[in-house]
């Protein structure tokens, strides 16, 4: 028995601490530790409701703006606002070109290189890697002179020993199994990803001011000014054309390029199709509403449940039985360790317990991560696109049926299959070529309301604290890409007394809770194959599939710069806001 540790996992976002226990060239126990702290939520304390967007939002980069988005849900669900049709379209398109650019450059720049040997496409020939690329797929850019151009990129690359984005790979690993062909055909579509996910996310710096990050949230609505007779609106008929070609491109890269690719790269490594399911409970909030946001039953993505693998039957979801466990996370409760807290009532008190760097191992029967232990009913639940995918097929959403039967068509296979790391990352890939699909009914929207004459974007009736009740809480859920994402906010004497965030790499990525349950990377790890416990590339596939991002787990630092990780502090108590985020400008 060997105990096998990567730390840090990279091509992730954030800080990452796998350690797994490998026996008979099988993983037979793991452990999933974030190895900083998040502070966010001690930092929203004492603030004004209407600007914890601006700070949550900076929880992450990654997933960006969906911290916003969830924040500004939450403080316009406890004072009760319901936003204007165009807000709600406005931020459907914001949070749906996240989707898509986000699983893109996941598959190709964060993942690919688990699968694709960038070494090996110096051994292919162009003409027959042009054959494969036209044999799956209509996209123009499948000559052999291409491919024989990106192929001296790689090896002008190669030949420089500046490996650049490609080095520390695992290249030449026996788990390899794609042809030559095949790595060079992935690696050109890698580079051309880097300028597709750039090119669609314009629509974010035309919407939100700037990506990552955008600047255009409000409370009660959206800041993006749309009036189809002026041309300095945000949004008017040529900006509507703008959309329009930004999404169709981006459909086009989808169906073109993104699903060939997947389902090519899956059809060499099949018998991933069996490893990495992990719990078999999944859990989607649902989202991008038809209407309110308190109509989920006409979501564009469905809510629901989904246990022990039964796709018979979706359980209606309760937010109500969502709670924490800090029984392995470095945190105390003021309830004691063994107990969990729901968000509306939740704690962040951190408290490092772990070894004293530098430490070999953690010690797992103690606290081990800088991650709470989420529960949906006291069960550990996966989030995230497959989640989000099987709730969709198991409610009979026709779209989502159709793509992933289709897939399923591809190789033959029952729907068991979609339990796995390779299910994991086909999910994401229909999800990509639906919402792709769906951005341009959104914009049609709203310009079909920009055409009746209806501009309004923002309710401004509560914005005026002296309006509010003297205490109100609420929260906020979403879909990011990552999966179920909620902001739970207390608000007294106006301002926030209280801020929760449970994102969805909390968990998915989170440490037993007090009954020893796994979380989801844990209990996904189980029985995957290590052929070279020196290289443990099996793992990160899939650790990969469900994209990690552990900066939403983040550190905080003091104005002195004193950081707060690994060696154990007590938080300071933070000073009073002495400035707005507005006022700091910069931000
Ligand atoms: Ni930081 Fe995220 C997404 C959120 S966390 S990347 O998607 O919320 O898993
Ligand atoms: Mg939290």
């Amino acid at each position: 028995m060997s105990r096998v540790v990567i730390d840090p996992v990279t091509r992730i976002e954030g800080h990452l601490r796998i350690e797994t226990e490998v026996n008979g060239g099988r993983v037979t126990d793991a452990w999933s530790s974030g190895t900083m702290f998040r502070g966010i939520e001690l930092i929203l304390r004492g603030r004004d409701p209407r600007e914890a967007w601006i700070w949550a939002q900076r929880i992450c980069g990654v997933c960006t703006t969906v911290h916003a988005l969830a924040s500004v849900r939450a403080v316009e669900n406890a004072l009760n606002i319901q936003i204007p049709d165009n807000a709600r379209l406005v931020r459907n398109l914001i949070a749906g070109s996240q989707n898509v650019q986000d699983h893109v450059v996941h598959f190709y720049h964060l993942h690919a290189l688990d699968w694709v040997d960038v070494t090996l496409a110096l051994k292919a020939d162009p003409a027959k890697t042009s054959q494969l690329a036209q044999s799956i797929s209509e996209w123009p850019k499948s000559s052999a002179t291409y491919f024989k151009g990106v192929q001296d990129r790689v090896k002008a690359l190669v030949a420089s020993r500046q490996l650049s984005l490609f080095s520390s790979g695992d290249w030449g690993h026996p788990a390899y199994q794609l042809p030559p062909e095949a790595n060079l055909l992935a690696v050109a579509h890698y580079i051309e990803a880097l300028d597709m996910q750039r090119d669609f996310i314009r629509i974010h710096a035309v919407l939100g001011g700037k990506n990552p990050h955008l600047q255009t949230f409000l409370v009660g609505g959206m800041a993006t000014a749309i009036d189809g007779t002026e041309p300095e609106a945000v949004i008017n008929p040529e900006r509507i054309t703008l959309f329009n070609e930004l999404v169709t491109r981006a459909q086009t890269f989808v169906n073109q390029v993104y699903i060939p690719d997947v389902l090519a790269v899956a059809g060499f490594y099949k018998e991933w199709f069996g490893y990495g399911e992990g719990l078999g409970n999944f859990m989607a909030y649902g989202d991008y509403p038809a209407g309110s946001i308190n109509d989920p039953s006409r979501f564009f993505f469905p809510r629901g449940v989904i246990l022990g693998r039964d796709l018979s039957t979706v359980h209606p979801l309760d937010p109500g039985k969502i709670a924490e466990y800090v029984s392995h996370s470095y945190y105390d409760y003021s309830v004691g360790d063994q107990a969990s807290l729901p968000p509306a009532r939740g704690e962040t008190q951190p408290h490092y317990s772990g070894p004293k760097p530098p430490y070999e191992y953690l010690n797992t029967d103690a606290k081990y991560s800088w991650l709470k232990a989420p529960r949906y009913d006291d069960k550990a639940v996966e989030v995230g696109p497959l989640a989000r995918t099987l709730i969709a097929y198991a409610s009979g959403n026709a779209a989502v049926k159709q793509a992933v039967d289709g897939v399923l068509g591809h190789f033959n296979a029952p729907p068991t299959v979609l339990f796995s790391t390779l299910g994991r990352i086909a999910a994401r890939a229909v999800e990509a070529q639906i919402v792709a699909g769906q951005l341009g009914n959104w914009v049609a929207e709203l310009d079909d309301n920009m055409s009746r004459g209806d501009v309004r974007i923002h309710d401004g009736s509560m914005w005026d604290p002296e309006s509010w009740p003297k205490s109100c809480a609420g929260f906020g859920l979403e879909e990011a890409p990552r999966g179920s994402l909620g902001h739970w906010v207390e608000i007294e004497n106006k301002h926030i007394v209280n801020y929760q965030a449970v994102v969805p790499s909390t968990w998915n990525a989170g440490p037993r809770d007090a009954h020893g349950q796994r979380g989801a990377y844990e209990a996904a790890l189980l029985n995957t194959p290590i052929a070279d416990p020196e290289r443990p590339l099996e793992v990160l596939r899939t650790v990969h599939s469900f994209d990690p991002c552990l900066a939403c787990a983040v550190h905080v630092i003091d104005g002195q710069g004193h950081r707060y990780g690994h060696e154990s502090v007590t938080v300071p108590d933070l000073p009073a806001p002495a400035c707005s985020a507005a006022e700091m400008g910069g931000l």
